[in-house]
């Protein structure tokens, strides 16, 4: 029988380039015969089970899409790091229209946005009293501006939830590389922002790092950062250099494959979703001679992101004016539309061998039994869909699918047309082009770390 099996996988593999790179031909019918396409769950699958989301984390993965804003010294420098010796008087926003920013993200589907309230380069967009290194010296509105404040008042204003990036590397300030100095300096401005403006949905600390002026190196006391946020805005999550977010790997906002939520090694696992940073332009700040990334690019990202069980974090820079370019708004607006485009047309099976709890796209779930594995959804007329959408409930029961495929039935045969890994909160499984239209369907679930728990499958014609 293994032979068999693995006979007709090597059938599927070479021939699976011709339908779309990830489909292939089964030419058995009935797959769930000795479930020799099952795989063993791995060896540490009972302590993977065990680690959950926090409630914040579970909030936070409800958001899915959200902006980043890269506005500051760089941005009337022309350049990505600044070194610290920049002169506030640079910092002049001519026009500065923060509802601008926000209505653009709102409209473009954002669900929140998170501003660097400090680059690397020490310059602070609101007016801090442990700095002069800020917009208080600065020619915007006399130095009583406050950009942070503008922006989370906008942000209440559209609906998005708001989040600043406080860079823990700082070129300017004295105490950097001092130890306690700068870790106490530090505290005292994450307090005035976790104090000052209202709720804080996210709090982003970047991981580069680097020397301070003096050639020292600064050893952070990550753990009281943490314990102020959680005293202060205990809803707040704490992104890349913290515990509730994770860092993809790259700055391109590409998964690059499903991602898992657990992470570390066994004996410490913990949950952290990823999330997928990439700016709209090359750079993360403005740069007057650089173009917004095409349709084609930015729906690949969608794909590799949300698509991929992650969160997509997408930067949009203003320029020296202090305004989204209007080239970017548009493609934002693009962006929207072809995005919409992916869930225009459900398509609500009229049979399915699991319970209708499943059809819906709602908080009710099903645990899968042994034999349950192999899914089967009879649509109500033939149809060649393009997206195949599964979410776990796995804020209940952890992400326990590994691997699972999507097969049309074309006659007597299984195609398989689409395919993914960890499936975890949501995946998007794009089916290939060549799928053939049809009214059967099948999900096989080929591996998991436990019974799977169901909270959607949704097909997308
Ligand atoms: C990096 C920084 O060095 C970049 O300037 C940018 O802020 C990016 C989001 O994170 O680590």
């Amino acid at each position: 029988m293994t032979q068999i099996a693995s006979f007709f996988m090597g059938i599927w593999l070479s021939i699976s380039a011709f339908f779309t790179g990830m489909a292939g031909f089964a030419v058995k019918t009935d797959l769930t015969e000795d479930a020799w396409y099952l795989k063993p769950p791995p060896a540490d699958a009972a302590e993977q089970l065990a680690v959950l989301p926090s409630p914040r984390q579970i909030a936070h993965a409800e958001l899915e899409y959200y902006g980043f804003i890269h506005f500051g010294m760089n941005t009337f420098t022309g350049r990505e790091w600044g070194d610290g010796t920049e002169d506030p008087a640079l910092f002049n926003p001519t026009a500065l229209d923060t509802d601008q920013w926000a209505k653009a993200m709102a409209d473009a589907g954002m669900k929140g946005a998170i501003l660097t309230a400090k680059h690397h380069d020490g310059f602070c967009l609101w007016p801090t009293a442990y700095s002069e290194h800020s917009i208080k010296n600065s020619p915007y509105k006399n130095g009583q501006g406050d950009v942070v404040a503008e922006f989370a008042q906008s942000c209440r204003k559209y609906g998005l939830k708001f989040g600043f990036y406080l860079s823990p590397w700082d070129r300017h300030e004295p105490t950097y590389g001092t130890g306690e100095g700068y870790n106490e300096f530090y505290k005292q401005q994450l307090r005035e922002l976790l104090t000052g403006y209202g709720d804080v949905t996210f709090v982003w600390l970047d991981g580069a790092n680097g020397e301070g002026p003096n050639g020292k190196v600064q050893e952070y006391d990550w753990q009281g950062f943490y314990d102020l946020v959680r005293e202060l805005q205990p809803g707040a999550v704490i992104c890349v250099a913290g515990p509730d977010v994770a860092w993809v790997g790259n700055e391109d906002g590409l998964a690059n494959g499903n991602v898992s939520s657990i992470r570390g090694n066994p004996g410490s696992l913990r949950w952290a979703k990823s999330e997928c940073d990439v700016s709209i332009r090359p750079g993360w700040f403005y740069h007057g001679d650089q173009q917004p990334k095409s349709i084609s690019q930015l729906m690949h990202i969608y794909y590799n992101s949300v698509g991929m069980n992650c969160a997509l974090l997408l930067n949009i820079p203003p320029n020296t004016a202090g305004l989204f370019d209007q080239k970017d708004v548009d493609r934002l607006a693009e962006f929207r539309r072809e995005i919409d485009k992916i869930y225009a047309s459900p398509v609500v099976p009229a049979e399915a061998s699991v319970p209708d709890a499943v059809l819906a796209d709602d908080t009710q779930s099903y645990m899968l039994s042994d034999t349950e594995y192999v899914i089967d959804f009879k649509l109500p007329s033939r149809e060649r869909l393009r997206h195949v959408v599964l979410s776990e409930d796995s804020n209940a029961y952890s992400e326990r699918i590994q691997a699972f495929s999507v097969y049309a039935k074309l006659g007597p045969l299984y195609i398989r047309v689409g395919q993914a890994q960890s499936a975890g909160n949501k995946t998007i499984v794009k089916l290939g082009t060549l799928t053939p239209r049809t009214d059967t369907y099948r999900i096989v679930v080929e591996q998991a770390k436990a019974n799977p728990v169901l909270r959607y499958v949704g097909f997308y014609s």
